[in-house]
């Protein structure tokens, strides 16, 4: 696994454009890894990418690894107007399909911040764990976000994660 990941980093270093933030592995393609600013208290962050399977074959991401005491995938749901997540164990991604983590949906949920939040510009390193293809090592740009979308994606009910 190990080996595969460095021989992706190093193919992206060779051929991805200097502005591009994407990342390879076998033939899964990771489009802009992102988190959203946190507040200053916040105990979870979310992280939000694309993923394109360009193979014939199905995968799924399976896990998410990151230096925080624990990170997990969730989902969102909605029902009369209340979001709710749920911890989910893997995100299928089907041969030929583009499938986003993205706000109201699937997200990576980072938890235990415990005082270091999220601020804008920082990176936050990554590795993601897909069932055939996989680890792949990416870097989460941590973004500003609006008041709106504060309101909507509060994951406050998450609880500490500790
Ligand atoms: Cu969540």
């Amino acid at each position: 696994m190990k080996t595969y990941s460095y021989a992706a980093m190093a193919l992206l270093a060779l051929s991805a454009p200097a502005t591009a933030h994407e990342f390879k592995v076998g033939a899964l393609v990771v489009d802009h890894p992102m988190a959203f600013e946190t507040t200053a208290t916040a105990m979870s962050g979310a992280g939000y990418l694309t993923v394109t399977n360009t193979g014939s074959t199905d995968d799924r991401l399976v896990a998410v690894e990151a230096a925080f005491p624990r990170v997990m995938i969730h989902t969102t749901t909605m029902q009369d107007g209340v979001a709710s997540m749920s911890h989910v164990d893997a995100v299928d991604i089907p041969a030929g399909e583009t499938v986003k983590l993205a706000p109201g949906g699937f997200h990576v949920m980072f938890m235990g911040l415990d005082g270091d939040p999220f601020e804008v510009g920082e990176a936050v390193p990554a590795t993601l764990v897909f069932e055939q293809a996989g680890s792949l090592e990416v870097v989460f740009n941590v973004e500003a976000r609006d008041a709106a979308d504060m309101e909507q994606m509060d994951h406050s009910t998450h609880g500490t994660g500790n």
